[in-house]
């Protein structure tokens, strides 16, 4: 029996994979087959039902402390070229102006400023709220959170309660890199390190605040690194099922100093997937982010372990700084077409993953649709002209 197999069936009586077998996964050559059995287990969970929201991006400034060296978005100074920082004004325009009434979700990542203080952030969520109590504000990562605990002398529970009065309502995943303390510290030296982010998501799930997590995959690690990072965010979930959901998140390589290195293809982002699917049996959610993944490898992750897209989003700014040609924005109907040409049911969602709308699965490819009226008239037309 191949050691593949052995998994399989473990799989499919609901054990647990261990470190060595997601080890194994990522060797496995046969993508297609690791990608049916991640297949299963979302189809298990989920049947058809693929998630996506209407949501904006935001980012109250670009300056930061910390100089990541896949970073191509950060500015070291105030006044550098490029740096920018908003005015509470404009952050409160920019959602009280958004074009798509349907906006549920607001999401910032901020960098590590050295001298905003902690009540501007508290007011800029304020603010928000005043304008769009409906929205929910998805706001700061881990790395954040426990940027603000040590410039402010508070527990990382007193920055996220703080924050939490103020109108936060979750965190994003980002920041987490990967975890591993070889990686980390090569990659990400000046800013959480790995348990400090881990520490960070621990405290928001025991106040009850859900957050996500990601893992940014292709630059330096190496496939132990990965399974070594999802297990960590496998033993967080374990203990406080806080997590909403997981995003693997492929390396961009333009504008920073990592140019060097090749970006992760398709077949590592899709393999990527399929194992974290595999692993992290304790996550309801699986994302292919579509701006980092591509489109069209995104809506095949959908085949490979993945049940949700993100979402419009509207003015990204991370993965176009480093090379991200993807477009700024889907409109909510290109993200439904994506999902119903996977064969798949789309179900917009709202950031707790509490649904919007139900939409109808396609029949068949939009495309095979169109050819097939295409092909009825044409029939129809040779009825009436007799030939
Ligand atoms: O933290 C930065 C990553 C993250 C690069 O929670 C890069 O729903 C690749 O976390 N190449 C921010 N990745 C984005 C993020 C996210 C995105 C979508 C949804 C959610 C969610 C979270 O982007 C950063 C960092 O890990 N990143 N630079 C780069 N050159």
């Amino acid at each position: 029996m191949s050691l593949t197999r052995a998994i399989e069936d473990k799989v499919r009586a609901g054990e647990r994979l261990t470190y060595d077998e997601g080890c194994q996964l990522f060797l496995e050559r046969d993508l297609l087959k690791l990608g049916a059995l991640a297949n299963w287990v979302r189809e298990q969970r989920h049947g058809d039902r693929t998630y996506f929201n209407v949501n904006m991006r935001f980012e109250a400034t670009n300056v930061c402390e910390a100089s990541c060296s896949f970073c191509a978005f950060a500015k070291l100074k105030e006044g550098a070229p490029g740096a920018h920082t908003t005015t509470h004004e404009a952050a409160w325009k920019e959602l009280a102006e958004h074009p798509d009434p349907r906006l549920t979700e607001l999401h910032m990542v901020n960098g590590l400023h050295p001298h905003l203080p902690f009540e501007w952030y508290e007011e800029l969520l304020r603010g928000w709220k005043r304008v769009r109590p409906d929205v929910h504000l998805k706001c700061f990562t881990g790395v954040e959170i426990h940027f603000f605990a040590q410039k402010f002398g508070m527990t990382h529970t007193e920055v996220l309660s703080r924050l939490r009065a103020a109108g936060l309502g979750s965190l994003p995943g980002g920041g987490a890199e990967i975890l591993h303390a070889d990686v980390r510290r090569r990659i990400a030296t000046d800013k959480a390190d790995g348990d400090e982010y881990l520490a960070a998501h621990r405290a928001a799930h025991k106040l009850g605040l859900p957050s996500n997590c990601t893992m940014l995959y292709g630059h330096i690690e190496t496939f132990e690194h990965r399974v070594d990072h999802l297990l960590q965010l496998r033993a967080l979930q374990d203990e406080t099922n806080g997590f909403q959901c997981f995003i693997p998140l492929a390396f961009h390589n333009e504008n920073n100093s990592l140019k060097q290195l090749p970006e992760p293809t398709a077949v590592d982002s899709l393999r990527t997937l399929a194992v974290s699917r595999l692993l992290l049996d304790n996550f309801a959610h699986i994302k292919a982010y579509w701006v980092s993944m591509g489109v069209a490898t995104a809506q095949t992750a959908l085949r490979f372990g993945a049940d949700d897209l993100d979402g419009t989003i509207v003015h990204e700014s991370i993965y176009h700084s480093a090379g991200s040609r993807v477009p700024m924005a889907l409109s909510r109907d290109e993200l439904v077409r994506l999902i119903r040409e996977a064969g798949r049911t789309p179900v917009e969602r709202d950031t707790t993953y509490g649904v919007v709308e139900e939409l109808p699965r396609a029949e068949l490819p939009e495309a095979a649709l169109k050819l097939r009226e295409r092909l009825a008239e044409k029939r129809s037309l040779s009825v009436v002209m007799g030939n």
